[in-house]
């Protein structure tokens, strides 16, 4: 009884929140729910836009409507003068930086694809715009959305120099910290890999530099269930995030991390 009283409770404030806002997909996010973010909404906070999620991977899509209003700007940066205005060894790094192609272009390598657009879908996740009549909404859409590319494809790992640039862009992010020290800064790392990989040992360095500028690092444990947790979510450095399916159960992971 008590929980179908808690089920109807849950459905009362749903139809309150949909009620509320003007977001046209909001009434198909279960995930909002699932973790309770209304309550936090209601009762705490959207988000600050002196929070800077730093969103690493294949590009972001800065121009979709639905983000284009929470992406960071690099205020210390003048846009397109092929100056590194802001002296931090990367010229015209405005909403961030192409690691993978060491060049200002964080936009996905194909827009509208699927493949290329996983980026743009987890930073919408994080901070897709609030009452905006536009799309969903994002878990913390009063923060800002940083693009970070550092992967391509699949066979990008194996080149020679990719841990290097994947190091490259952690230590970008502290810095940026030092730069604007009013600012928090958060990395989202929905990757993960295999022991053995990539030059673990160059990027946990900078993993470990990002946390002693108290940049959390959450990354994510992997799809797959029954299989070890990837690299980096298996550090103790990192904060190892899982995902559920459709039943709300949650995909394990079974070989704990160190
Ligand atoms: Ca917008
Ligand atoms: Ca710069
Ligand atoms: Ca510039
Ligand atoms: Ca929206």
């Amino acid at each position: 009884m008590r929980k179908v009283y808690f089920y109807i409770m849950l459905l009362v404030l749903a139809n309150s929140i949909y009620a509320q806002f003007n977001d046209p997909l909001l009434s198909t996010q279960n995930n909002l729910f699932a973790i309770e973010v209304p309550t936090v909404w209601q009762n705490r906070t959207i988000g600050e836009n002196n929070i800077v999620v730093a969103v690493f991977g294949m590009g972001v899509d800065i121009s979709h409507p639905d983000l284009n209003d929470n992406i960071f700007i690099n205020t210390d940066e003048i846009p397109s003068n092929g100056l590194d205005d802001d002296n931090n060894g990367y010229v015209d790094d405005i909403n961030g930086w192409n690691f993978y192609d060491n060049n200002s272009n964080i936009l996905p390598y194909v827009l509208n694809d699927d493949n290329y657009y996983h980026e743009t879908k987890v930073a919408g996740i994080i901070g897709a715009e609030i009452n905006n009549g536009e799309g969903i909404i994002g878990v913390a859409p009063g923060c800002k959305i940083l693009p970070i590319k550092f992967y391509k494809n699949a066979t990008a790992v194996s080149e020679p120099d990719f841990s290097e640039k994947l190091a490259a862009a952690f230590n970008y992010i502290a810095a940026l910290k030092n730069q604007f020290p009013d600012k928090k800064f958060v990395i989202n790392f929905s990757y993960g890999f295999d022991n053995a990989e990539l030059d673990e040992q160059i990027v946990t360095l900078a993993i470990a530099n990002c946390l002693s500028n108290n940049i959390p690092v959450f990354a994510s444990a992997g799809n797959i269930t029954g299989k070890p947790i990837k690299y980096p979510a298996n550090l103790s450095a990192t904060i190892c995030v899982t995902g559920v399916i459709g039943t709300n159960s949650r995909l394990s992971r079974t070989i704990p991390r160190q």
